[in-house]
């Protein structure tokens, strides 16, 4: 799709983009042997995924701002320097970049009516306006027309959502690994003496056994290259060239390694501790792995820090020093990722969470039952209309029947010495209809 000329900031987006790990299922303990390769990701897990795409794609149609982007250093761009090239882009892209704020502004919009249709506030008069003010990739306040302001806001919302992105992956594996550790101490309380034993022993040997694999080198040192030159290019060690293995490896061969490229390093390095077959080796551990390895190299070789490392990057790394004498490397299992304290506070954190969603569910069967009482007392009072209703009519027959019978008086009305006195309603009402 990116020609070869492709500029700083949409390889920086786009390396973003494509280097988002897909999250892992942890709900499956053995993944297949192809799981153990970088995951390819099609979408960034922005929401605003799609505008952003379909605007990178428009204006690297535009020759002079795909021009600019090339002169413009990553902080710059940062800084919303590039931002006010717009105001040089064709008015046919700018035509284009409209009508994609449009539909952002309308899917926008739908969001908030369904999640509003979805929270039973139906009947509430929206304020689009002011919902849409939570988006903070475009400009709201004019839903029109596609300015340097939205561009500018685009860029930063990107850059820094997805620099987010691996610390949320840090916090996510952390937490994860604070919730086994709590689920594994709870089973072992309801063991009796010697089925805890042994569960504990077990634990530990599984632990010595993850331990126990061969040497790891430190991500992105010369050993470490070599081996995948080696065991994965099929090439002779001693010929070992940077610039070649750069080639090799520059996957989509845009002249830089992105994040997802660096990854694919790595997994030579990570089949060595992780087996997706063995009990001892959690696979959410590796990726884990992955993304520190990924991190560590990116942070030593990516001097201008614009997520991508261009062929001079490497280079200048594979002349240092430490390249030749790395220092070792740990693994996520050789450090504790949580103190006792932390683990502490987490369980209570849980502890809270689970007492406030039991006082919702006691909220929420207390107002069942007030409905239930409130729909007796309804059916109640319609049994009560119901026996009122048919009361009525009963009357109502009551009345006619005498009506219809004084038409022709009943033998005894005119037997003599009838002690029945007749009502005063009959009396009135014989004269009239005789
Ligand atoms: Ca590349
Ligand atoms: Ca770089």
């Amino acid at each position: 799709m990116w020609g070869p000329s492709h500029c700083c900031l949409i390889l920086c987006l786009w390396a973003g983009l494509d280097a988002l790990p897909v999250a892992v299922d942890k709900t499956k303990v053995n993944p297949s042997v192809e799981e153990i390769q970088p995951p390819k990701s099609v979408d960034t897990g922005l929401h605003y995924d799609r505008y952003l795409r379909e605007v990178i794609d428009f204006l690297e149609k535009d020759p002079h701002f795909r021009d600019k982007l090339h002169n413009t250093d990553m902080e710059d761009i940062k800084q919303g320097k590039l931002a006010k090239e717009l105001d040089f882009v064709s008015h046919h892209v700018r035509t284009k970049l409209d009508e994609l704020k449009r539909q952002e502004v309308n899917r926008l919009r739908t969001l908030i009516k369904a999640k509003q249709d979805m929270t039973g506030d139906k009947g509430m008069a929206m304020d689009h306006q002011a919902l849409l003010k939570q988006f903070e990739h475009l400009n709201h306040m004019n839903p029109h027309t596609f300015e340097v302001e939205d561009l500018d806001r685009l860029i930063k919302s990107a850059t820094n959502d997805l620099e987010n992105f691996d610390k949320e992956q840090h916090e996510e594996f952390k937490k994860y690994e604070m919730m086994k550790e709590l689920d594994r101490r709870e089973h072992l309380k309801t063991l009796d003496e010697e089925t805890r034993k042994k569960e504990e022993e077990h634990y530990e040997e599984m632990k010595k056994k993850h331990a126990d694999h061969p040497k790891i080198n430190h991500p992105g040192s010369q050993d470490q290259l070599k081996e995948v030159w080696q065991e994965a290019d099929g090439l002779d060690p001693n010929e070992f060239d940077p610039k070649t293995f750069f080639k090799l490896h520059d996957t989509n061969g845009d002249g830089y390694f992105d994040e997802q490229e660096l990854e694919a390093l790595f997994t030579k390095e990570l089949e060595k501790i992780y087996d997706p077959t063995r009990e001892e080796d959690d696979m959410l551990e590796m990726e884990e792995d992955r993304l520190r390895m990924r991190e560590h190299v990116m942070n030593e070789i990516d001097t201008n820090k614009d997520r991508l490392v261009s062929l001079d990057e490497f280079i200048t790394a594979t002349d240092k020093k430490e390249f030749v004498e790395p220092n070792g490397w740990e693994t996520v299992d050789q450090n504790p990722i949580y103190t006792e304290e932390e683990l502490k506070e987490f369980e209570e954190h849980l502890a809270r969470e689970e007492h406030d969603l039991n006082l919702k569910t006691h909220d929420l069967l207390k107002q069942r039952e007030e409905l239930e009482r409130q729909q007796e007392q309804l059916n109640a009072q319609k049994m009560e209309l119901q026996r009122a209703v048919e009361h009525m009519e009963q009357l109502k027959t009551q009345k006619t029947e005498p009506l219809v019978q004084a038409k022709v008086p009943s033998a005894v009305e005119i037997l003599p010495g009838d002690s029945q006195p007749m009502s005063q309603g009959h009396q009135q009402d014989l004269p009239a209809h005789s």
